[in-house]
């Protein structure tokens, strides 16, 4: 029985690609940086504290579906996969979520996948101490890029757990590729999936642009991590945090806009900035739940069942078939 999880980097995740990705955003006219980049050790707990912020819905939203109807959805995902399946958690941060699972699925393995890869070894050693008895595998990858592990890893039909509307990260295209990945990985499984509801423009607004500034500081900390990732002279002070709602592509818009004329620096590259121009740094798409039923259905899921809360904010899906 293993004591300590196997913990696995692919190349994927390789930080001079990522460095390359990154200079390459920014040079580009209008400059834009994925919201991958977010996610170093700092934006990961910066993350975790916007789950807290009142104003921040759909961390909360999402575990009171769970907490009303989670023995049903374990019961038909079970349904789908079969008993003890593998549980494959993307973007399992804390894994905090996936181990409110293990009770009801009783997973035999449980693969925990995320870009973050000094703050998903540390959550999952801590995991793996508290539960000796499941398999479990630490995997640091970037599946923006593409969603595949290595063969053997998962074996048999899989649990797919992808909550907390990490796919509103995803425009409709490459949703859909990550979907019908998602399935393959599944093998045969299903996909659980959280993704959030549209809803008033005023909620959303304040959800990503709340009154204490933590999404502000998540948002203006991805410059510190293009610091250090691209050896670049980015200073915090002149950027500021925006969030905007645009109803017609249902989705939240983040973006850092220079407070006054500037340029940045890197080893390779550079770039000015005039006043108010802004890096697009995050896209938070957001669904009418009929919507994103059919893109699961795309994606070639043809089993989907769906819980939402009473207010209709956010929607947990099961998808296998
Ligand atoms: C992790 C992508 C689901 O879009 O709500 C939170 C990230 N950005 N506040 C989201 C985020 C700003 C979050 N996801």
């Amino acid at each position: 029985m293993a004591n300590a999880p196997d913990f696995l980097q692919l190349h994927g995740i390789d930080e001079r690609a990522l460095a390359a990705e990154a200079a390459a955003g920014l040079v580009e006219s209008p400059a834009r940086v994925s919201p991958k980049f977010l996610y170093d050790a700092l934006g990961s707990r910066l993350f975790d504290a916007i789950t807290e912020l009142a104003e921040y819905y759909p961390t909360r939203t999402e575990a009171s579906i769970f907490a009303a109807h989670g023995a049903e959805i374990c019961s038909a995902a079970l349904g789908m996969t079969g008993a003890a399946p593998a549980l494959v958690d993307l973007g399992a941060g804390n894994c905090a979520k996936a181990a409110r699972l293990f009770g009801p699925l009783r997973p035999r393995r449980y693969v925990a996948v995320d870009i973050s890869v000094d703050f998903l070894r540390e959550a999952l050693h801590a995991l793996q101490r508290e539960h000796p008895e499941i398999e479990m595998a630490g995997v640091g990858l970037d599946f923006s890029a593409r969603l595949q592990l290595p063969a053997g890893l998962v074996g048999g039909p899989a649990l797919v757990f992808f909550p907390g509307s990490s796919i509103g990260n995803f425009g409709p295209e490459p949703a859909l590729r990550l979907l019908r990945e998602a399935r393959e990985l599944a093998a045969g499984g299903a996909l659980l999936i959280g993704a959030d509801l549209v809803k008033p423009a005023a909620v959303l607004e304040a959800a990503y642009d709340d009154a204490l500034g933590v999404t502000a500081a998540f948002n203006l900390n991805m410059l510190e991590h293009l610091n250090r990732l691209l050896g670049a002279d980015f200073r915090v002070r002149e950027w500021r945090h925006v969030a905007l709602y645009d109803a017609r592509l249902s989705r939240i818009e983040m973006h850092l806009e220079a407070r006054a004329a500037t340029r940045v620096h890197w080893p390779g590259g550079e770039r000015s900035f005039l006043a108010g121009e802004r890096i697009h740094t995050e896209i938070s798409c957001k669904w009418r739940p009929e919507a994103f039923e059919a893109l699961l259905r795309e994606a070639g899921f043809a089993d989907i069942r769906r819980w939402t809360d009473p207010r209709g904010w956010f929607g947990v899906f099961l998808a296998g078939g």
